[in-house]
């Protein structure tokens, strides 16, 4: 027997939706464009059983995997729990066996394993579709594989026996030239290691190339930037230790003493030549792009000043900052000239605090490139906040498209009752201009109480959207989303 109401925040449209879907031939507002074939595929959790602990983290509930089908102008819609070893023993024992996130020696005796962290993952993060197959990722664990046609789960996946290092992120790099993933895990040997690892995977999906570095401290390096020479490592304000775990706490712990490192990793070094940059207290969990010009590095992001997330705590016990969590698109400068270890940090788009779950066009990932996409909040539109909910404070009611050379912002709203999700840019063909495509992403219609995928134009967001699939329910919400073209796995 399931009881929720140990979880306070989880109601509205943030409770579990706790079902496994499919909907055929989806409800259409408008035209569903005849020439985007594939699928609009998602991450997120939904939890099967609660937590055992009142102040756990949202991130910790069960990896729910789901997918818009797009054929010939109609939309399948499915969604299914990742069936990982977890979701299986937790099913088996009709009761949420694991304690905190990432931290097993809060688990029941009977699956308490802390030799073994990767073994407790939810595989909630991100949906990864590479050398025809289908996997969801989650950082503290190894790939799951899953079946592109039913979502049925097959397995954790370990390359062969080539990939060493105990985790895989939720953020790999592909290399639109070259066609090679760049991947990593960190604290890859155990739980609080410093050890993080790094591989490149061919267009085949072997293994081809392994680096190990240590990094200064033991932080959440949950997303990394590619350039076509470097690949570039975040350590920042979250920390751990196996004294903490030990003695039963939450994972991360924010600590504002401590400085930002960047980590420039040379593409083909075996990890002893990485370099560190060093810099303010910042806090970087997702990275925009980046290059190299000559002797330089030039990364953007979305950038805050401190811990952005209000559910990890202090160290020191100082309340959460709101005016600090907030993101601005910064560029940051690293002269590999330069003999000391400082770089150059401005804000871009000093007008707009955003979302950090921004997206590019991934054919320009690594290369010089111009626009941006993610969604924010703009106050002057109009709100219904009587239906609102637990929405209210949250609301992302916009996406625009950042124009990182002039400033200049394009916007979609999408309507006085809607939040939305993560967006992603979907180019119109395999080659082309870049932002020549389409801009989707799911809403929270909070009036109606269902979710709404959004189909724009990715260069007349002002313009309002093309279509709108329906669903007659809320979908279980996002963290990461990925569009998978028709022939990048066998959906049939
Ligand atoms: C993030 C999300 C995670 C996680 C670590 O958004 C970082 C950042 C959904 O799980 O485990
Ligand atoms: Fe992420």
């Amino acid at each position: 027997m399931v009881d929720f109401t140990k979880q306070p925040a989880d109601k509205g449209f943030f409770a579990p939706i706790r079902f496994e879907a499919d909907v055929y031939d989806c409800e259409v507002i408008g035209k569903v464009p005849t020439d985007m074939n594939g699928a609009f595929v998602r991450l997120g959790g939904d939890w099967l059983y609660p937590s055992n602990f009142k102040d756990d983290v949202p991130f910790n509930s069960d990896g729910y995997i789901s997918m818009f089908r797009f054929k010939n102008g109609t939309v399948d819609f499915k969604g299914r729990w990742v069936k990982t070893e977890r979701y299986q023993k937790d099913l088996a024992a009709n009761r949420q066996l694991y304690g905190y996130y990432r931290n097993p020696f809060t688990d029941d005796p009977s699956v308490r394993d802390p030799e073994h962290p990767n073994r407790r993952t939810v595989s909630n993060t991100t949906p990864l579709a590479f050398a025809g197959k289908l996997y969801t990722l989650k950082e503290d664990g190894l790939p799951y594989q899953i079946n592109p046609k039913t979502l049925d789960t097959i397995g954790t996946h370990n390359f062969d026996g080539k990939w060493h290092s105990q985790t895989f992120t939720a953020h790999t790099k592909l290399d639109p030239v070259s066609g090679e993933l760049i991947a990593f895990g960190y604290e890859a040997t155990g739980l609080a290691s410093d050890d993080v690892f790094v591989y490149t995977l061919d267009k085949a999906g072997q293994v081809v190339h392994e680096a190990r570095f240590k990094v200064p401290y033991v932080s959440m390096i949950h997303d990394v930037a590619l350039t076509q020479k470097h690949v570039i490592f975040p350590v920042f304000g979250y920390v751990t230790s196996m004294e903490r775990l030990k003695a039963g706490k939450e994972h991360w712990v924010w600590d504002s003493s401590k400085p930002m490192y960047i980590g420039i990793l040379p593409r083909g070094s075996d990890g002893k030549d990485i370099r560190w940059f060093k810099g303010p207290e910042r806090c970087m969990v997702h990275t925009c792009n980046a290059r190299t010009e000559g002797n330089r590095v030039i990364l953007e992001a979305p950038i805050a000043d401190s811990n952005q997330f209000p559910f990890f705590a202090s160290i020191d016990g100082s309340p959460w900052n709101p005016q600090k969590a907030r993101h601005y698109i910064r560029r940051l400068t690293f002269d590999l000239s330069s003999k000391d270890d400082s770089y150059k940090e401005e804000i871009i788009i000093p007008n707009q605090s955003i979302t950090d779950l921004i997206r590019i066009d991934q054919r320009y990932l690594s290369l010089p490139y111009q626009y941006a996409y993610a969604g924010y909040n703009d106050p002057n539109r109009p709100f219904d906040e009587a239906r609102a909910g637990n929405l209210k404070g949250r609301v992302q009611n916009c996406y625009g498209r950042f124009d990182l050379r002039s400033g200049k912002i394009d916007a979609y709203f999408a309507g006085d009752s809607h939040s939305l999700q993560e967006p992603y840019f979907v180019p119109r063909a395999k080659k082309g201009a870049e932002g020549d495509g389409y801009l989707v992403g799911v809403a929270s219609n909070f009036a109606e109480m269902r979710s709404e995928l959004i189909i724009a134009d990715a260069q007349h967001l002002e313009a309002g959207d093309i279509a709108r699939v329906i669903l007659p329910f809320r979908a279980s919400s996002q963290v990461h989303g990925i569009w998978v073209d028709e022939d990048q796995l066998p959906f049939a």
